[in-house]
């Protein structure tokens, strides 16, 4: 995920601004925020210190990196051997784009030096025409652009483009950026209106495309973005006669696997293989930012409610139908095959900030607040080592995080996130400065420099300091996080509440001349709820799910030992006490939550198949931890909806 920056300032770029720039928030990069936070410190640490050493280890050792000095030797004539999958090239650049973030931050000689030795690999690899994708390179140079459906070409451009970009930022350097926009520009004079007819099969160029026109100014690569999102569902079907090169999947999937079902205005539902539709409605909430094209605005708020109102689920996972890994129907939201993949959780992330900086609409904050508490922070484990693919909300015991996948997609997507994370919590507006999340640490920004207190997610209180930059009234608006309910509030220890007069979850505001040292303090409670799913929800119903604040709570069979792995023999009693208390201890530090429950006595029993409804249920506290932070104690059964009774 890329912060927009002043276009690029070298001669022989254009040096435009956005006049057609929607966008009435601007985020504050990573650049200008420090995060100094008891939870979130360790995890950004742990993702610098193993995660992405690990990652650069494993591309290493895959040949991910070793296939683009293939590809050179290849074009140098000489035998070479494409290893893994075909799409692989992404991974590397999503792992340069991680290690970027880190760069930017502080001197690291050896990540830069195996940053560099990276981009030297890539930068050797393409041909005098820019073209860069060494599984077609080496294995299929003849049947370049004839499989825009599964070929991953324009996937794997995106992520080099974001990644080139993200580089550039950090360190100043063009090694990766003149690949990149060389191949962009390649792209540019092959498709389009009069040249060639396509779109990507898996999205993702669009969202890079725009950042290269931030940065550049250049405008085609903001046009070559638009038609990407605008030619994808025109008919005839794009991918209609495509024939799949060997060497990747055969399998051919209908038009809304592509989200290629309708000409995206006409878009109404989110569908298809989530990672792939989240990365086109990012990018197309680019696109909408920077046009203004109004065709678009309609399908991405139609879009966005059918997504969160009736096919996400509560962790904020994503595609929950296995075969297609992708949306089913509404309320199809099944917990143990849920896919919800890691990914599609990082480009949740990305759409729903997209979508805040256009309007600051507090809906979209929430849904992203919801998705880094969750099903994000679900996806790495606490020592940054171990990587789930799936995000089941329960588990029978056999599913567990892994260190690599043939198909690793999701690790250094889930790093470049949590190395870029100072980008989500802040914007400016010509109002003042908004605070979306809350961690520990400062923000720069063109109004004031703010420093922020808290210990949130596990206390509500949070303190912010305000040294201003300007003797003119300006605006703080704050989110309330959700699920929480402000007790007192004040400014400079006057009672005053901020989020009362806005609608729940909303975004308080705060404005005057601030003086230097002014103060912000909310206390904020963060009762433990019990939510119901909407009943629609097969298999939800007659159950609940524990949520505080933001963070979602499940049962872990650790904490909760049960016969052969049944822990949905656990219900919650009805009005049931409940008992939170934060132990540093246990799983990074957290506050665990113990309920009253229940469970069947299975040695009550009378033994028959079906009996008279008479047993009654034994009594048992049930203990709680967040989502996120189930499978670090080893392998054990995990459930987030629990039987509400017995
Ligand atoms: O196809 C590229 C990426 O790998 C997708 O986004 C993931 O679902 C995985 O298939
Ligand atoms: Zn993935």
């Amino acid at each position: 995920m890329t912060a927009v920056t002043a276009p690029l300032a070298a001669e022989e770029e254009t040096a435009s601004t956005t006049p057609g720039n929607l966008r009435n928030l601007t985020p504050v990069p990573a650049k200008d925020v420090t995060i100094d936070d008891d939870f979130w410190t360790p995890r950004i640490a742990a993702n610098g210190k193993e995660a992405i050493p690990h990652q650069y280890r494993m591309l290493v050792e895959t040949g991910r990196i070793d296939n683009f000095r293939a590809a050179a030797a290849k074009a140098r004539g000489e035998e070479a051997e494409f290893k893994g999958l075909w799409f692989n090239d992404s991974d590397v650049y999503k792992w340069i784009e991680a290690a970027s973030y880190l760069l930017g931050r502080g001197e690291s000689p050896k990540l830069k030096a195996q940053v560099d030795d990276t981009i030297a690999a890539i930068a050797a690899a393409p041909p005098a025409d820019g073209y860069l994708n060494t599984f077609y390179q080496i294995r299929h140079p003849d049947k370049i652009w004839t499989c825009l459906n599964m070929g991953h070409e324009l996937y794997c451009a995106g992520h080099l483009i974001q990644a080139a970009v993200a580089h550039f930022q950090a360190t100043g350097e063009r090694s990766l950026l003149d690949v990149a926009r060389k191949f962009a520009d390649l792209i540019c004079s092959t498709f389009g209106e009069g040249k060639r007819r396509g779109a990507p099969g898996h999205e993702c160029i669009e969202m890079g495309l725009v950042d290269l026109y931030r940065l550049t100014g250049e405008k085609r690569y903001l046009e070559m973005a638009e038609y990407f999102v605008l030619e994808r569902g025109k008919k005839p079907y794009i991918f209609e006669n495509e024939v799949h090169p060997e060497g990747m999947s055969q399998h051919r999937f209908e038009p809304d696997y592509f989200q290629a079902q309708a000409p995206f205005p006409e878009q109404k539902e989110a569908v298809g293989h989530s990672v792939r539709a989240l990365y086109l409605y990012a990018g197309a909430a680019d696109v909408y930012a920077e046009t203004g094209n109004p065709a678009l605005w309609p399908a991405l708020d139609a879009i966005w409610e059918s997504l969160y109102l009736r096919r996400a689920h509560i962790t904020g996972g994503l595609g929950s139908v296995a075969g297609i890994e992708g949306f089913g129907n509404d309320y199809e939201l099944p917990n143990e095959t849920a896919y919800n993949e890691s990914c599609a959780a990082v480009a949740g992330i990305m759409w729903n900030w997209r979508m805040l900086q256009l309007e600051g609409d507090p809906r979209y904050c929430s849904a992203m607040e919801r998705t880094v508490y969750n099903a994000f922070l679900a996806g790495i484990s606490l020592d940054g080592k171990r990587y789930f693919y799936r995000n089941p909300l329960a588990s029978n015991g056999e599913h567990e995080r892994k260190e690599w996948y043939g198909c690793a997609c999701c690790p250094s997507n889930l790093s470049r996130m949590l190395a870029s994370l100072g980008n989500l919590p802040y914007s400016t507006s010509d109002e003042g400065i908004w605070i979306h999340l809350y961690m520990s640490g400062t923000v720069k920004t063109k109004y004031a420099d703010l420093k922020i207190e808290s210990e949130f997610p596990w206390k509500g209180i949070i303190t912010i300091t305000v040294t201003p930059k300007t003797d003119e009234e300006f605006s703080i608006f704050l989110k309330q996080p959700i699920m929480t309910r402000e007790t007192l509030s004040g400014i400079n220890g006057k009672e005053q509440s901020i989020f009362d007069s806005v609608p729940i979850e909303g975004y308080g505001k705060i404005r005057r001349k601030w003086k230097k040292g002014d103060w912000i303090e909310t206390h904020l409670d963060l009762p433990l709820a019990l939510i119901r799913a909407n009943p629609l929800v097969n298999g939800n119903f007659g159950r609940v799910a524990a949520q505080r604040g933001p963070v979602v709570y499940c049962m872990e069979e650790t904490d909760n030992p049960c016969p052969d792995g049944m822990i949905d023999y656990f219900a919650v009693r009805k009005r049931p006490r409940v008992k939170q208390e934060y132990i540093p201890s246990l799983l990074g530090g957290v506050m665990k939550i113990t309920v009253d429950g229940t469970y069947p006595d299975m040695e009550k029993w009378p033994g028959g198949l079906y009996e008279r409804a008479t047993h009654s249920p034994q009594k048992k506290s049930l203990i709680l931890i967040p989502y996120y932070a189930w499978n670090n104690r080893g392998p054990g059964s995990m459930q987030v909806w629990i039987r509400d009774t017995l």
